[in-house]
């Protein structure tokens, strides 16, 4: 999917600041943080969003969110963090790769749902 932005950070084509990488899954900072921890997970497998999870994807989506939980604990989100997959147009998605967004810090976060 070589006109998938968060594929060409996952190959390395685009530069961004990674807190994890494997061979399935890749964690990196978001490019405009809402929040003073605001990173997000993905799945290396180009998957377009949430919608198209089926269960051949159980065990990627694992990693996915069991490497949320490890940098949350280890990014000084011990008393919580929320976690965020906007889906869809009316999901407001803006990116089309499949990710998950966690956000903490020690302040409160924004107001949102
Ligand atoms: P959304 O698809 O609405 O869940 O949000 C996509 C997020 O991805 C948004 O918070 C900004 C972030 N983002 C978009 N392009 C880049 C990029 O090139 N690098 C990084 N690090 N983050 C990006």
């Amino acid at each position: 999917m070589s006109d998938c932005i968060f594929c060409r950070i996952a190959a390395g084509e685009i530069p961004a600041k990674k807190l994890y990488e494997d061979e399935h899954v890749l964690a990196f900072h978001d490019i405009n943080p809402l929040a003073p921890v605001h990173f997000l997970v993905i799945p290396k497998l180009h998957v377009p969003s949430m919608a198209e999870l089926g269960p051949e994807h159980i065990e990627v989506m694992g990693r996915v969110m069991t490497t949320a939980a490890q940098l949350a604990r280890e990014n000084g989100c011990g008393e919580g963090f929320r976690t965020i997959i906007n889906t869809g147009r009316v999901g407001r998605q803006e990116v089309y790769h499949l990710h998950v967004h966690v956000l903490g810090g020690p302040d409160v976060l924004p107001a949102m749902l």
